[in-house]
């Protein structure tokens, strides 16, 4: 594409915003909003503030605040609400509701009342044997403890408990109507002594007692999509016994650089020559309207990892605090192992479960990366706007800053910044970081998910 084109692609007439918080200027430069503005933002100099009209008026405004109208939501088989739609889409009512629950509630809880998402879960062997085997491998610890169970769907995790080893009783927390069916689940096993089945949001439960394992299956896309690990950490706060267990115990979100030809050619090179005419003006708006967000549900093959994954977050479930969610920020550096194209990253995570037992088998680990059998997960594929071509001894280095949407709580936005310095052909060198050529590509890319 012309340089010229994109300019004017980028610009022309401005895109339309809805506010999703009130906002007083401070400044003469700064233009002040209500909840539910609909502002035009005509250039965006910078990340944080972006250049807006407003019934007339001019001025800087703070992108935070702000949601784009008709950003169509998930690519794929998105949880949750990930299957939302942009606010701006919806009646004028609708968008009032949604802005007074920044937690989507209503909508999150009730895509789990119904069997499909509970399905696709207890049908992911990988993750639903992690937790049985956790409960295997601790079933002599386990016994005469109390176990709260976050979340916990349709009950699976304090069935285990119940039927591997022998707590003093299990508190099965569930916030979506699926807990009455939990409840005959639990009576039907013969657990209804030791499961209790409790229904209401986490964080407003009220326990007889405290609890001595907080057990959660809580991550979500790129681990902290949903932000259900917010209940975690507030009833760990509260519940949890002095000295008690947190499972999982550890989390770790993981990228790769890689490449992904196939989603390239479907959404990008299609448009070059489709039955012999030349599509290349629709690239722009491929780019945009497929290329902007991260691809849930994608799965990276081995053979496109262009280097070892590297390790960019790694939380200790005993010590993270909800304060730390707003923003979290890796460091990455990749050396290039293969000649190919750079097309994006890949992420994923794994959740470590330690043992509190000498006798057993261990830590359990759940990995959700290419390296193991895809699970529900899958991994999370981020596309930069153009190929890279890499060669084996390039150097990728860069960040990665998760930054929680100020408003819509179960939303972030991934901010991937990378610079390729190209090598010498020596995997060594690459290694040691022992060269720092300037060069090629330099760039840095925000993913909403989904706001
Ligand atoms: N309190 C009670 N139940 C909850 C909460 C909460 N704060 N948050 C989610 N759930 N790993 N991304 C329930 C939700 O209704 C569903 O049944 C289950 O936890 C989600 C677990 C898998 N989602 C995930």
């Amino acid at each position: 594409m012309e340089e010229s084109e994109k300019a004017e692609n980028d610009t022309s007439a401005g895109e339309e915003f809805i506010s999703l918080s009130d906002f007083t200027a401070t400044g003469s430069d700064q233009l002040t909003f209500g909840r539910g503005d609909r502002l035009l933002v005509r250039a965006k100099p910078c990340e944080d503030w972006w250049w807006a009209e407003l019934r007339g008026d001019v001025g800087y405004v703070p992108s935070s605040h702000l949601l784009q109208c008709r950003l169509s939501s998930a690519t794929g088989d998105a949880q949750g609400p990930g299957d939302a739609q942009g606010p701006c889409e919806q009646e004028e009512e609708e968008e009032e509701a949604a802005v007074e629950d920044p937690w989507q509630d209503e909508e999150y809880f009730g895509s789990y009342a119904s069997l499909k998402l509970h399905l696709e879960m207890l049908s992911d062997q990988r993750r639903t044997e992690a937790y049985r085997q956790v409960v295997l491998n601790n079933r002599d610890f386990l016994k005469d403890k109390v176990v709260l169970d976050l979340g916990c769907g349709t009950g699976i995790i304090s069935l285990f408990c119940a039927q591997l080893s022998q707590p003093a009783k299990v508190y099965a927390v569930e916030a979506s109507p699926m807990a009455e069916y939990t409840r005959r689940l639990v009576r039907r096993n013969g657990f209804e002594d030791v499961v209790t089945v409790l229904q209401g949001r986490a964080e407003d439960v009220e326990l007889p007692q405290k609890v001595d394992v907080l057990l959660s299956e809580w991550m979500g896309n790129c681990l902290l999509f949903e932000f259900m690990v917010e209940a975690v950490l507030k009833v760990r706060r509260r519940w949890l016994a002095e000295g008690g267990v947190m499972w999982p115990s550890s989390a770790a979100l993981l990228l790769v650089p890689c490449q992904a030809h196939g989603f390239y050619a479907e959404n990008m090179s299609f448009w070059k020559n489709p039955y012999g005419l030349d599509f290349t003006p629709l690239q722009p708006l491929a780019q945009q309207e497929i290329f902007s967000k991260p691809k849930f549900s994608h799965v990276v093959a081995l053979e496109d990892c262009l280097s070892a994954p590297s390790e960019v977050l790694s939380l200790n479930m005993y010590t993270l605090d909800v304060q730390d969610l707003e923003e979290m920020t890796g460091q990455f550096s990749f050396c290039v192992d293969k000649l190919g194209e750079f097309h994006g990253f890949s992420a994923w995570f794994t959740v470590g479960f330690e043992s509190r037992q000498t006798a057993g088998g261990g830590a359990v680990e759940l990995d959700t990366g290419p390296y193991s059998q895809p699970t529900h997960w899958k991994q999370t594929l981020f596309m930069l706007d153009s190929p890279v071509s890499v060669h084996e001894g390039d150097r990728i280095s860069g960040s990665i800053v998760l930054h929680r949407n100020h408003v819509w709580r179960r939303h972030m936005s991934i901010t991937l910044s990378w610079t390729v310095h190209s090598g010498t052909q020596d995997a060594d060198a690459c290694q040691a970081s022992a060269f720092n050529s300037p060069t090629g590509n330099v760039g840095t890319k925000t993913f909403p998910m989904w706001r």
